[in-house]
């Protein structure tokens, strides 16, 4: 049986990272076989291109540039790990897939939808996540968790009009895809966030077939 792509998104501080591990250890448990991964990234060119696109190193990046390095690491991301994994039925998780580039590239920086969507295409041709979580929190309440951290990369200096722009463009198209959307209200307590996430898991394992 093919396995599934199931992708996290959110704003900054949205606590993606820290719901996946146990997204992993449940699926796990129940006999799956899981591989965790992350966009941009997932292998060692995609991993260079997002030092690249992270760092301050390439401050001013032009908008096209940035755009096409997202999409460069996911093709090489999908024909090494994601294609492969899924055609030997294992269920992928990645943290962050083309759902950020819509958010971050289209709703904050303004590239076109259009656009964005002519590259998956091309890129991904007909494949698309099967489920989407979208861990949406007030992006005071974000910025404030990821703040508690080390020095900013390119994304996270970034102003908080930017990450209004993220997060609305990220509910925009949940809304425009409820069949794939499940969006979870993550500004409640980790344990909470981690019961609600365990009842889709629990849904999605019984309508695998
Ligand atoms: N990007 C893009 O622009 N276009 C694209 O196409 C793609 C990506 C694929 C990747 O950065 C950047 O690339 C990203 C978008 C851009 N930039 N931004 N911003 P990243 O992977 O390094 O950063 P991130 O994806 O934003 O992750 P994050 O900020 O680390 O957030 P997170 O993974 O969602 O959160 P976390 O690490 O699990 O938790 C953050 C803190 O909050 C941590 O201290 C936790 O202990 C705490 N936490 C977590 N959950 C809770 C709850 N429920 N209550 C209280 N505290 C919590």
């Amino acid at each position: 049986m093919a396995g599934r792509l199931i992708t996290v998104e959110g704003s900054e501080g949205a606590g993606k990272t820290t719901q996946l591990a146990f997204m992993r250890d449940y699926l796990e448990q129940h006999g799956l076989t899981v591989v965790v991964t992350r966009e941009p990234g997932g292998t060692p060119l995609s991993e260079e291109i997002r030092h690249l696109l992270l760092s301050h190193r390439h401050d001013g990046m032009t908008l096209d540039a940035e755009t096409l390095l997202m999409f460069a690491a996911r093709a090489e991301h999908l024909e090494k790990v994601i294609r492969p994994a899924l055609a030997a039925g294992s269920w992928v998780l990645c943290d962050r897939f083309t759902d950020a580039t819509y958010a971050y590239q289209g709703g904050g920086r303004g590239v076109a939808q259009e656009r964005i969507a002519v590259l998956e295409n091309w890129v991904q041709g007909e494949l698309r996540p099967d489920w989407i979580l979208l861990f949406d929190l007030p992006v005071a309440v974000g910025l404030a968790r990821a703040g508690k951290r080390g020095a900013a990369d390119r994304f996270e200096r970034e102003d908080r009009e930017f990450f209004e722009r993220v997060r609305a463009t990220y509910l925009e198209r949940a809304a425009q895809h409820p069949d794939r959307y499940r969006i979870i209200d993550a500004q409640r307590p980790v344990e909470v966030v981690r019961a609600e996430v365990e009842r889709l898991l629990t849904d999605w394992l019984e309508h695998r077939e």
